[in-house]
């Protein structure tokens, strides 16, 4: 099992595409661990993206991922990490294939809908970030779901 931490970005929640976003992970068969919807303070941002920090566009994206409430999210499965990746499609929507979320939303680069993170160790790192490990819940699924085999 892989846990992942999912954005949904500013222009999700204005646009009202949270609800679709998370039909479509849970429709996967990606378990919701812990959910909010928080305006995210400055700092946080600015730590979440440090990797971006000396690239012209970080100070605009920070600017953008505190401009209004997001939906923040760990979702689990088996290869959690990737496949919420290639449900998100390429970072750019005009470049993301139909079928994906960016590439069915999305026409932007910046406004892109969702973070996701890129890795195991970025997993675990942006779930510390954005989550306290009280707030992440574990729970059996239920046996006759016939989601993974055992
Ligand atoms: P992704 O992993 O698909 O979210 O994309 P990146 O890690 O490459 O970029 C992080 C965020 O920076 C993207 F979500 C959008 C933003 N970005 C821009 O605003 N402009 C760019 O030219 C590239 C990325």
């Amino acid at each position: 099992m892989e846990r992942t931490l999912i954005i949904c970005k500013p222009d999700c929640v204005n646009r009202m595409l949270v609800g679709e976003v998370l039909r479509r992970f849970e429709s996967k068969g990606l378990r919701l661990v812990g959910m909010k919807l928080q305006q995210s303070p400055k700092p946080q941002v600015e730590k979440h993206y440090e990797v971006h920090k000396e690239r012209p566009f970080y100070q605009s994206l920070v600017d953008f991922m505190t401009s209004g409430p997001v939906v923040v999210a760990v979702l689990e499965g088996p290869g959690a990490i990737a496949v919420v990746r290639n449900m998100l499609g390429a970072t750019d929507g005009r470049q993301a294939v139909p079928g994906t979320i960016r590439g069915d939303f999305g026409l932007d680069k910046q406004f892109n809908l969702v973070h996701a993170s890129d890795g195991p160790e970025t997993a675990n790192f942006e779930i510390g970030l954005f989550f306290k490990p009280d707030e992440l819940v574990t729970y059996q699924r239920a046996a006759d779901r016939w989601i993974v085999s055992a």
